[in-house]
């Protein structure tokens, strides 16, 4: 009995990712994951057929969201809501976190822009647009507005700036890139952006950085 309980503690990742591929909000703590080259495995959720409806996933977490963190070095602690996830990992791992109460405040700030203005409107209207084929709409219409003036916000704030929050890249910068890798989806070029476009670069060039291709399942 001993032994089995020694090799099952031996077999479990430290973190447990429930997520899928198209999935930006997974994408967050799945990059933070693999730049920390903390020990984790993936779990499928299968979104695209309702999966994140079920009485089953709504008690992991009544929100119906994904993703949701299992950290198995804490009780099985299970953790809801990207920004969340990314604070918690910056702690353990102790990097991409602030390091006095300016630059905290200034990391909450744009992990709480990027989850309502930023990825709030891209994921939606990517959502529409590429998944649902109906981007002609008044409603995914107006979802691009909301979409192009937070990019005109984040390329502002990148002006003179090489990451978003902090000197270096910060857990801010891993939640606003999350859905940044897919701009097709969502009829934009980054050329448009000189300034993302260059932050998305110095990202891709993190040590171990791995693309939502890499990191995610499909099943
Ligand atoms: N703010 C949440 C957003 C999570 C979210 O909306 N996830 C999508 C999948 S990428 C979802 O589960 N949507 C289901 C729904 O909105 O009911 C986070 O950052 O974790």
């Amino acid at each position: 009995m001993a032994c089995n309980l020694i090799l099952e503690k031996r077999l479990m990742p430290d973190y447990t990712l429930h997520c899928f591929l198209e999935s930006g909000n997974a994408f967050k703590p799945a990059l933070m994951l693999q730049l920390s080259q903390a020990d984790w495995a993936p779990k499928f959720v299968d979104f695209m057929n309702g999966a994140n409806r079920t009485p089953e996933f709504r008690a992991l977490n009544e929100m119906g969201e994904v993703p949701v963190l299992i950290d198995h070095t804490q009780d099985d602690a299970v953790i809801t809501q990207s920004g969340v996830m990314l604070w918690h990992l910056a702690d353990r791992y102790d990097q991409f976190a602030a390091s006095n109460a300016q630059e905290h405040r200034e990391v909450l700030r744009w992990i709480l822009f990027d989850n309502h203005k930023f990825t709030g409107s891209l994921a939606a209207y990517r959502f529409m647009s590429h998944f649902m084929k109906k981007g002609d709409t008044p409603e995914a219409q107006f979802m691009k507005g909301r979409m192009i003036q937070a990019f005109k916000v984040l390329e502002r704030r990148l002006d003179g700036r090489d990451f978003v929050a902090t000197q270096g890249v910060s857990i801010a910068d891993l939640s606003l890139a999350g859905y940044c890798f897919w701009p097709e989806h969502y009829d934009t070029d980054w050329n448009d952006y000189p300034n993302i476009k260059a932050w998305l670069e110095r990202i891709g060039n993190l040590p171990n950085f791995a693309t939502p291709e890499e990191l995610l399942p499909t099943e």
